[in-house]
C-alpha cells in the first residue's frame, strides 16, 4: 500500500476548544511544538492560515523571524506543508464577506492578505492554497445580489491567479465548499457549485476543489459521491477528512468517529483511484479533552485511515465480493451504452421492447452491503 501523506492543521491540534459558549478547555500549541509532535506521530505535514504562524499586526521583521523558525522545525522534522490558506473570516472587518464584502475596501484588503501570504506559502513549498469563504454569504438575501457577489469571487481568484502565474510560484488552488456556519448561506455551498464555478475562471487549469467531509454532510448530501464527481472532473486537489452527523453544527469530529460505512467507501473510492494528494485532517478533540488527548485524537485519525483501507482492499479480495459484484452488473457500468449506435437506432422497438423481461432481475444490493457490513464488523 502507497504510504499515505497525512496532514493536520496548525488550527486542528492547536484548538484549544473553544465554541460559541464557551472559552478555551485547554492551551494555544506553539506551531513549532505541533511539528515535532506530528513528526512523532507520523504525519507527512502540516497546512495553516496566515494567522496560525504571524499574529495579525506582526512588523516585516518579526514576520521574518517566525517563517525562519517554522522553516526550520520543518527541516529538522523533515515534515512538508500540504496546503496554506488565508483567514479571510476572523477579523471583524470581515463580517460582510471579504472577496464578497458590499465594501470594496474591504474586497481589496482580503485580495491584498491573500497575496501576501501566498508569498510566505510558496517560501514554505506548500501544494495547494486554499480558498474557505467562512464569510462570503448572507443572512439578509436582499442585501446582497447573489450575481454580483460571485462575480466579485471570481474577480478575487483571477486577479490572485494571475499573481501566481507571474511569481512563478508552483502553486494550485483549491476552493473549499461549505453550505452555511459561520453565515446563514454560503456562496459556492457544495462541490457541486464550486466545480461550476471553476470552470468560469480565466485559468480553470490551476484551481480544483477541497471538499470537506463534515461541509457535504451538513448539506445532507453524500461525501464519496462529491469525491467522486470532483475525481471525474480531474479536480481533487486537496481534501479535508473528519466526521459529521447529518443535520448538525460543523462538528468537525475524529475521522470515523461518525458513520464508518460513508468513511470507508470515500477510503476505498480514493484508495482506488490513487489520489496521492494531501490526506488532511480537518477536525478538532472533543472539548473535555486535555493536551494528551489532543495527540491521541491525531493518532486516531490516522490509524482509523490506515484500517479503512485495509479493510477496503480486504472487501476487493473477497472472492464473494466478486462474484457478487458482477451479479450487480457493476462492471457493466463501464461499458458505453450506446457502443457506436445511435439514439435514432435505439428508439426501435427491439431495444425497449424487452423492458418487462429488464425488470424481472436482481442487482444483488442486499448481498453486498451485508458482505460490508460484515467486513466493518470484522466477523468475515
Ligand atoms: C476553518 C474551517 C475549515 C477550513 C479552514 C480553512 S478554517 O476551520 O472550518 O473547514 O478548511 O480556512
Ligand atoms: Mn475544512
Ligand atoms: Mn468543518
Amino acid at each position: 500500500m502507497a504510504e499515505h501523506r497525512f496532514t493536520f492543521g496548525l488550527w486542528t491540534v492547536g484548538n484549544p476548544g473553544r465554541d460559541p459558549f464557551g472559552g478555551p478547555t485547554r492551551a494555544e500549541v506553539d506551531p513549532v511544538d505541533s511539528v515535532h509532535k506530528l513528526a512523532e506521530l507520523g504525519a507527512w505535514g502540516v497546512s495553516l492560515h496566515d494567522d496560525d504562524l504571524i499574529p495579525m499586526g506582526s512588523s516585516a521583521a518579526e514576520t521574518e523571524k517566525i517563517v525562519t523558525r517554522f522553516k526550520g522545525a520543518l527541516e529538522e522534522t523533515g515534515l512538508g506543508v500540504g496546503m496554506a490558506t488565508t483567514n479571510l473570516f476572523g477579523h471583524p472587518a470581515f463580517k460582510d464577506g471579504a472577496f464578497t464584502s458590499n465594501d470594496r475596501g474591504v474586497r481589496r484588503a482580503a485580495i491584498g492578505k491573500a497575496a501576501r501570504f501566498i508569498d510566505i506559502a510558496a517560501d514554505l513549498n506548500a501544494e495547494v492554497y486554499v480558498f474557505w469563504g467562512g464569510r462570503e454569504g448572507t443572512e439578509v438575501g436582499v442585501a446582497k445580489d447573489p450575481r454580483d457577489a460571485l462575480e466579485r469571487y471570481r474577480e478575487a481568484i483571477n486577479v490572485l491567479s494571475q499573481y501566481v502565474i507571474d511569481q512563478g510560484y508552483n502553486l494550485r488552488f483549491a476552493m473549499e465548499p461549505k453550505p452555511n456556519e459561520p453565515r446563514g448561506d454560503i456562496f459556492l455551498p457544495t462541490v457541486g457549485h464550486a466545480l461550476h464555478f471553476i470552470e468560469t475562471l480565466d485559468h480553470p487549469e490551476m484551481v480544483g476543489v477541497n471538499p470537506e467531509f463534515a461541509h457535504e454532510t451538513m448539506a445532507g448530501l453524500s461525501f464519496h459521491h462529491a469525491i467522486g464527481h470532483a475525481l471525474w472532473a480531474d479536480k481533487l486537489f486537496h481534501i479535508d477528512l473528519n466526521s459529521q452527523r447529518i443535520g448538525r453544527y460543523d462538528q468537525d469530529f475524529r475521522f470515523g468517529a461518525e458513520d464508518l460505512k460513508e468513511s470507508f467507501l470515500l477510503v476505498r473510492l480514493l484508495e482506488r483511484a490513487g489520489y496521492s494528494g494531501p490526506l488532511h485532517f480537518d477536525a478538532h478533540s472533543y472539548r473535555n479533552e486535555n493536551a494528551a488527548g489532543v495527540w491521541d485524537f491525531a493518532a486516531g485519525c490516522m490509524a482509523t485511515y490506515r484500517a479503512l483501507a485495509e479493510k477496503a482492499a480486504h472487501f476487493d479480495s473477497l472472492p464473494e465480493v466478486q462474484e457478487a459484484l458482477a451479479g450487480a452488473s457493476q462492471p457493466e457500468l463501464a461499458e458505453s451504452s450506446a457502443g457506436g449506435d445511435t439514439a435514432e437506432t435505439l428508439k426501435g422497438e427491439a431495444e425497449w421492447s424487452h423492458l418487462d423481461q429488464l425488470a424481472e432481475r436482481g442487482y444483488y444490493n442486499e448481498k453486498l452491503d451485508q458482505i460490508l457490513v460484515e467486513v466493518l464488523l470484522g466477523v468475515r
